[in-house]
């Protein structure tokens, strides 16, 4: 027999050993018990009594899923150009539905004919090649979990009044896909890069005729020519035919369809690596050229709209972690708005650069309380609190927000975003300020 854990708490306001539920599934006691007559509760349901649907060619979700969508940035579809947000807090496990993939399109999705796109790969190498996507089919294949994360997510949290937007349509400006195509090494190394060469112009088939430049280094590392998104084709709101794949670097570098890439001395200065994605600091100089996403975690149950609504008792607080440097490490959580920390249970497989799903349990005692997630992703690097992330970068900065988030829960159990450790703060909604041009 195990010895089973005892329901002390290891921090604060009733957060609970983190194998607590690697011990048994029953722990939260939310089976509800037969009581009276068995026989009555074993009925069969009217769904038993005729043959079912037919088979479908394209299944879809089923009819009472429907509230988990993708929610459109307000205004900015129309003009085709805005982003549409992953709905975090309604999924679970770390792989994001190709149909819930968030998007951010700068002139709307082309409708492309595989059989007429091109790759063009030019500049400074010893042979220019196109390669059509039946050439680049037949390669060797490489595929890869791992997020993609625009460098605007998140960015509501600059707004002086925390945003009241649920956690997916606040945070999901990142999705996770198992990622599949050529390594774009391949390519290059049979069209022989010249060694003046340092940068890739990447462009993409889009009305925007978007732009932008890579790295060699990064190119030849991990980058992925991806034509498959977890097992099927692109779709086209993501790149299809083609996309370019850089794991664990910010979205905007992730050209979909993808036409042309030229190699060249210097990078080509373009609007997405100037104008935008860049922050004016507090020095006054401009942090250009990120590139890698930095730590970031986010409870998605319970976060912000939800209720607890079975009253005081043992919750379980999951959420996500990733890391554009590499695996995560640790994720603590705090119910005591940071006072005290208890490491949450990562679970398996924990990868470079994808999401990594975390579970902590908690007795909440009815009374209010902070819940907080902090990411240590393996270089040792530690989700900022808001506060530092602040300090740091002033507020100019638009960009590249990843601070420790914050969930208030009131005595009813109502969860919303709080900014400290305050458990309520008063402030009106507060829309998502993006300026998508
Ligand atoms: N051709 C092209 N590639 C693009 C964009 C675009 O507008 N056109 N948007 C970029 C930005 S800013 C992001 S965040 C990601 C979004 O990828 P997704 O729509 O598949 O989520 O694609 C990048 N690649
Ligand atoms: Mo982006």
């Amino acid at each position: 027999m195990k010895k089973s854990l005892p329901l002390t708490p290891v921090a604060g306001n009733g957060l609970l050993d983190r194998r607590l539920f690697l011990q048994s599934g029953l722990v939260l006691g939310a089976a509800q018990l037969v009581a009276g007559n068995a026989k009555a509760a074993a009925a069969r349901p009217e769904w038993m009594s005729v043959p079912g649907e037919p088979f479908t060619l394209y299944g879809q979700p089923a009819q009472f899923e429907e509230e988990v969508v993708r929610y459109p940035a307000p205004n900015r579809v129309l003009r085709n150009n805005g982003a549409s947000w992953t709905p975090l807090h309604r999924l679970e496990g770390m792989i994001t539905p190709n149909g819930l993939h968030y998007e951010r399109h700068h002139n709307g999705v082309p409708q492309i004919d595989p059989a007429q796109h091109r790759l063009l790969v030019h500049g400074l190498v010893r042979q220019p090649a196109f390669f059509s996507i039946d050439n680049l089919l037949r390669y060797p294949m490489r595929s890869q979990i791992c997020f993609v994360e625009c460098g605007g997510n998140s960015n509501a949290g600059w707004n002086k009044n925390p945003s009241r937007a649920e956690a997916g349509y606040f945070h999901g400006l990142v999705s996770c896909s198992e990622w599949t195509g050529v390594p774009l090494s391949t390519v290059l190394s049979e069209v022989g890069i010249d060694k003046k060469a340092k940068w890739l112009i990447a462009d993409g088939a889009d009305a925007f005729a978007m732009n932008i430049s890579v790295p060699i280094e990064k190119a030849m590392d991990d980058a992925i020519l991806a034509l498959y998104q977890n097992g099927e084709r692109l779709r086209p709101e993501n790149g299809y035919p083609l996309r370019l794949i850089l794991p664990g670097w910010e979205g905007v570098l992730n050209v979909k369809w993808l036409r042309a890439l030229k190699a060249v001395e210097k990078p080509i200065m373009a609007r997405n690596e100037t104008a935008r994605y860049t922050e004016l600091l507090p020095s006054g100089e401009a942090r250009m050229f990120t590139f890698t996403m930095e730590a970031k975690s986010l409870i998605t149950s319970p976060s912000g709209g939800m209720v607890l609504k079975q009253g005081p008792g043992l919750y379980q607080v999951t959420g996500l972690a990733w890391s554009g440097r590499g695996r995560i490490k640790q994720v603590d959580v705090s119910a005591d708005g940071g006072k005290t920390w208890a490491p949450a249970e990562l679970q398996d497989p924990v990868l470079p650069k994808a999401f990594t799903r975390f579970r902590i349990p908690w007795q909440w005692d009815g009374s209010p309380a902070v819940l907080k997630s902090r990411a240590v992703d393996e270089t040792g690097y530690v989700q900022p609190e808001r506060e530092q992330l602040i300090a740091d970068r002033g507020r100019q900065g638009f960009y590249h927000y990843n601070a420790i988030v914050t969930w208030g829960v009131d005595e009813y159990g109502e969860v919303t975003h709080v900014y400290d450790t305050e458990q309520k703060q008063s402030g009106t909604d507060v829309s998502i300020d993006a300026d998508w041009d």
